[in-house]
């Protein structure tokens, strides 16, 4: 018996990031599973997981995690004491907590998606179409920018906003299970119509729009940005945006090398966001150690947090505060 059959006619309550990543990992249980299991879907951005549904998870046979995590070990436990739960993800910090628990997949080399995906297609015949999208997702999520394929990656990820229904976001707000759903049928669409993974001409169209933004994004933060130098004499780059803050890290970073050891993001998008954004480049600087010490994690080179107050964050801003 291979794992798709494993699981076929349980109630899986699927838990999944709201990025690339989760969705993609979102769009192989749908085109795997949705014909054999009876499987509810939750997509969050927020690690805290606010909206997850403890009796959903009590009803179900089994509950799936996808590049992300229970928060802490007594959320694991509470669904673990009725429910079976499988984790695939490749956040250290995660494993760190829970990684000695059975059924978790771990793979630093590998997005959730990924994981996911080759576990759940071991010993079957590949669907071309499929396997091209998540090597796509990992390529971009793992951030592989001098891959040759980082810029067909990078698209797949600008191709999702033209698919979100921005009036609605704006007017009534779309919760992250319901934001990219038509983004997964388009994906899924391709998956079961085509043998050959393409972008369509909405989708181009999306790209070119995002890549617009992306430049608009970047000279803006070049002129707002502040360099800085933390309490331990590291040289540090403060900006906040709107939109666009990890692609232009990316790119400030390459532009100032080994001198800069990290950069601190603060998304402006949203006025009560109390959430710091951490990017680094390759062994240069773990930016956990920050991270952990104001109670977040994520990846050695790139992590988040989230500030208890508004003074501190105001602090920061201002520049009267390092974060170390
Ligand atoms: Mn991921």
């Amino acid at each position: 018996m291979n794992n798709i059959e494993s699981l076929s006619e349980k109630k899986i309550y699927f838990i999944s990031d709201g990025d690339l990543d989760g969705i993609m990992a979102r769009i192989v249980s749908q085109f795997y599973l949705d014909h054999t299991a009876k499987v509810i879907y939750y997509n969050e951005y927020d690690r805290a997981l606010p909206d997850f549904d403890f009796n959903v998870a009590k009803a179900s046979d089994l509950v799936i995690f996808t590049d992300i995590t229970p928060p802490n070990l007594k959320f694991y436990e509470r669904i673990h004491e009725h429910t079976p739960v499988f984790i695939f993800d490749h956040h250290q910090s995660g494993f760190d907590i829970l990684g000695k628990h059975r059924h978790y997949e771990f793979d630093v080399t590998r997005c959730g998606a990924k994981i996911f995906y080759d576990w759940l297609t071991k010993g079957i015949r590949l669907n071309r179409v499929l396997d091209e999208m998540v090597y796509l997702a990992n390529t971009y999520d793992l951030w592989l920018d001098t891959h040759p394929d980082w810029k067909r990656a990078k698209s797949l990820h600008n191709s999702m906003p033209c698919y979100i229904n921005w009036k609605k976001v704006f007017a009534v707000g779309v919760s992250d299970t319901e934001k990219h759903l038509a983004f997964i049928d388009a994906q899924l669409m391709k998956a079961t119509h085509v043998d050959q993974f393409y972008f369509s001409q909405k989708e181009l169209a999306g790209i070119k729009n995002q890549e617009n933004k992306e430049l608009k994004a970047y000279k803006d933060i070049k002129k707002s940005m502040h360099i800085r130098k933390d309490n331990q004499n590291n040289s540090y780059i403060f900006f906040e945006s709107k939109s666009k803050m990890g692609i232009v890290a990316s790119r400030l970073m390459k532009e100032y090398g080994d001198k800069l050891k990290y950069i601190v993001m603060y998304s402006s998008f949203n006025e009560d966001n109390l959430k710091i954004s951490l990017r680094s480049r390759n062994d240069n600087f773990n930016t956990t150690i920050i991270s952990e010490k104001y109670g977040g994690g994520g990846h050695i080179n790139a992590s988040s947090f989230k500030f208890e107050n508004r003074e501190d964050l105001d602090k920061l801003k201002s520049g009267k505060m390092h974060l170390i």
